[in-house]
């Protein structure tokens, strides 16, 4: 069965608009997508570091969580991620925000994401691409600066 996934795609290293472009395309695998904005975000928690680039894609997909983290892990090797520090600088992180309405609690994949509801830098790319998901308040009620910088394409 198709489901509707979203992910989360960050960059605040590097070539961040062609990082998260080769995110999009090894995280879609050939499935049919939509990508939201880039938007330019503040950091939230974590060490100080650079601004980050945020977007969220959507994905019609028969993949399950752990196949969709194990394309999240694939885009992210592909960028020549290094995990150092926890939360710190990255050339591209991509995590798994919603499968459907399937609800993981394997710890190395929590579906829902469980600090969806809480950073801006993830509400706001995801309810453009999914009002129905996101209401105004969640909005409101999310931390962080962010600012829509344009599309993925008008940024390469
Ligand atoms: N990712 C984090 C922690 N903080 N802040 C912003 N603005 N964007 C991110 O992608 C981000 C973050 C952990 O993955
Ligand atoms: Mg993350
Ligand atoms: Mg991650």
């Amino acid at each position: 069965m198709r489901r509707r996934a979203f992910l989360s795609l960050g960059s605040n290293l590097g070539e961040r608009g062609a990082f998260l472009a080769t995110g999009v395309t090894i995280v879609a695998d050939g499935d049919p997508s939509r990508t939201s904005f880039v938007y330019q975000t503040e950091p939230v928690g974590g060490v100080a570091q650079d601004d980050f680039w945020n977007m969220v894609m959507e994905v019609e997909t028969t993949a399950s969580p752990r196949d969709l983290l194990d394309r999240a892990r694939a885009a992210e090797r592909a960028c020549g991620r290094t995990r150092e520090v926890r939360w710190g600088p990255r050339t591209l992180d991509v995590d798994v925000l919603l499968v459907g309405d399937l609800v993981s609690d394997d710890p190395e994949i929590l579906v829902p994401h469980p600090r969806l509801w809480e950073r801006a830098f993830v509400l706001v790319p995801l309810r453009e691409l999914a009002p129905d998901l996101v209401s105004d308040a969640q909005v409101r009620a999310a931390v962080g600066r962010v600012t829509p910088l344009g599309t993925l394409e008008s940024l390469q």
